[in-house]
């Protein structure tokens, strides 16, 4: 397949096209606002430009965002209209599928239970979640009004490996982060669908079987690194933010970021 992944220069961009070319033989197309070697420079807020270098793709990974909390402007702007420009020129260039890159910052006000749906409303716990609930809404609207295949994928904690006990329970490891997303470009017939982006941890919040359903199976645990963890760091029950999903982007002071 031919697969162009947005934010190919991120953190998590840099591994998912490794991943998808080294790993599964795709031909990748990276696209990045930021210059880097082997990735195309481009503002995915400009659907014209965008275009061209979509034609004749398979799929759309589209993972460029500020992963972070910001002003309501810059996340309308980093989350809503990369998002659109994304989605109109696939339209315009007939390609069928996208992944996007959601966060479960959508739902991060969501109590922690042992097992959180799908299906649970948007509970954003910031303008950061906001935008991500929007731009599910908007792969929605273009699965149902134009037949495009969207997965919603609602990123846990994408580490090398997982460092807070929080990370217990929302760890992605590279390893699975990949195998999501080749699950959500190949995997069988879905014309809409949101899975949580998260590994198989022992302690997980959120349901694994929407994901399982696209054929994501993943592999690791962040169970092995518990031990460590829990020896070292507090006990954080008694934290407001350690109530909901989202943990510290609960807090009303959490840090702003603006840059690109
Ligand atoms: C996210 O969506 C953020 O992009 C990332 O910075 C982490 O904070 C992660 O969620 C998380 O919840 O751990």
């Amino acid at each position: 397949m031919r697969i162009a992944v947005t934010g190919a220069a991120g953190r998590i961009g840099r591994v998912v096209c490794a991943g998808l070319q080294e790993g599964h033989g795709h031909d990748v197309v990276g696209l990045d606002v930021a210059r880097a070697a082997g990735v195309e420079s481009v503002d995915v807020r400009d659907a014209q430009a965008l275009m061209p270098l979509l034609a004749g793709c398979d799929a759309v990974v589209h993972l460029a965002s500020i992963a972070g909390e910001t002003s309501f402007e810059t996340a309308l702007d980093t989350h809503l209209r990369t998002t659109h420009s994304v989605l109109e020129a696939m339209r315009h260039a007939s390609v069928p599928r996208i992944a996007y890159a959601s966060s479960n910052h959508a739902v991060g006000f969501t109590p922690r239970a042992t097992s959180v749906s799908v299906d649970v409303r948007p509970r954003p716990d910031t303008f950061y979640g906001v935008g991500k609930a929007a731009a599910e809404a908007l792969c929605s609207l273009y699965a149902d009004r134009h037949g495009l295949r969207a997965a919603c994928l609602r990123i846990g904690s994408f580490r090398e490996r997982p460092t807070t006990r929080r990370d217990l329970s929302t760890w992605l490891s590279p390893g699975d982060a990949v195998r999501l997303v080749q699950a959500c470009v190949t995997g069988p017939g879905m014309d809409y669908a949101v899975v949580y982006g998260i590994s198989a941890n022992t302690r997980r919040w959120w349901d694994l079987e929407p994901g399982r359903a696209l054929g994501y199976h993943p592999e690791d645990d962040a169970e092995a690194f518990a031990g460590q963890i829990l020896a070292t760091e507090e006990s954080d029950d008694d934290r407001f933010e350690a109530r909901h999903v989202g943990g510290e982007f609960c807090r009303p002071d959490v840090p702003v970021e603006e840059a690109i």
